[in-house]
């Protein structure tokens, strides 16, 4: 029993060790996983057929990316923010970029700060009409043809607005305007890391289009990595 416990605290002491994470810059880090619990609800796959341009880039039919999971119902697409706690950043200086492709969004979800550029690039053969949908920022909605150059916008308040086509019914996006540099989007293994995080009381947020928002607290006393996980409950809609 006594030899059982000492090699668990070895292993766990080892585990620590393995797990230490490179810091390349000061300050502490929030690292976890989004999962679901539930049944999400089915994607069913887009049909292109009424932009054949569009039609002829995807090998396979583009299936609908309201709901994006992975191995051991991992949530993609999620935006993992610092909801309060954290200093004042200004507004990065290297512009987020929201492409059109193949009668896509890339990113489906595009986490930016509130003054931070935004860059919109139409990589079609089509015109595209983009049309955020927001209510706290000013609504406006932008045709740009094939060629077109980028359009350049920004907006000033936190909110998270609604993108859809007005030309292609099926193309929908989010931006998630955010007044902290601190945020992450899921990748389809639900993993997220906020790093560069001084000391301090943090709310950390996550936010899936369907499933809601879920927020928990977590402190940060020095260069160390917090492990934090969430759980959204998956829902039909
Ligand atoms: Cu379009």
């Amino acid at each position: 029993m006594r030899i059982e416990l000492v090699t668990g605290v070895a292993l766990c002491a080892l585990a620590t060790m393995a797990l230490a994470p490179i810091h390349h810059e000061a300050g502490g880090t929030v690292a976890g996983k989004v999962t679901f619990t539930g049944t999400p609800p089915k994607m069913k796959p887009i049909d292109m057929a009424k932009e054949p341009s569009c039609a002829k880039e995807h090998a396979t039919p583009v299936m609908n990316e309201s709901v994006v999971t992975g191995p051991g119902n991992a949530l993609g697409d999620v935006v993992v923010y610092i909801s309060a706690g954290a200093p004042a950043a200004a507004a990065a200086s290297t512009p987020a970029v929201f492409d059109q492709k193949g009668c896509q969004y890339i990113p489906h979800v595009l986490a930016l700060q509130a003054g931070q550029k935004l860059e919109i690039r139409n990589d079609d053969q089509t015109s595209h009409n983009i049309h955020p949908m927001s209510k706290v920022n000013p609504e406006w909605n932008k045709s740009q043809p094939p060629g077109a150059p980028p359009i350049e916008t920004t907006y000033d308040k936190p909110e998270f607005i609604p993108v859809k086509c007005n030309v292609h019914p099926w193309m929908h996006g989010y931006f998630a305007v955010l007044n902290t540099p601190h945020a992450a989007v899921t990748g389809g293994d639900g993993s997220f890391s906020l790093t560069g995080l001084p000391p301090g009381k943090y709310t950390v947020t996550a936010w899936q289009e369907r499933f809601g928002t879920q927020s928990q607290e977590v402190t940060i006393t020095g260069n160390e990595t917090a492990k934090l996980d969430f759980v959204l409950k998956a829902t039909e809609y």
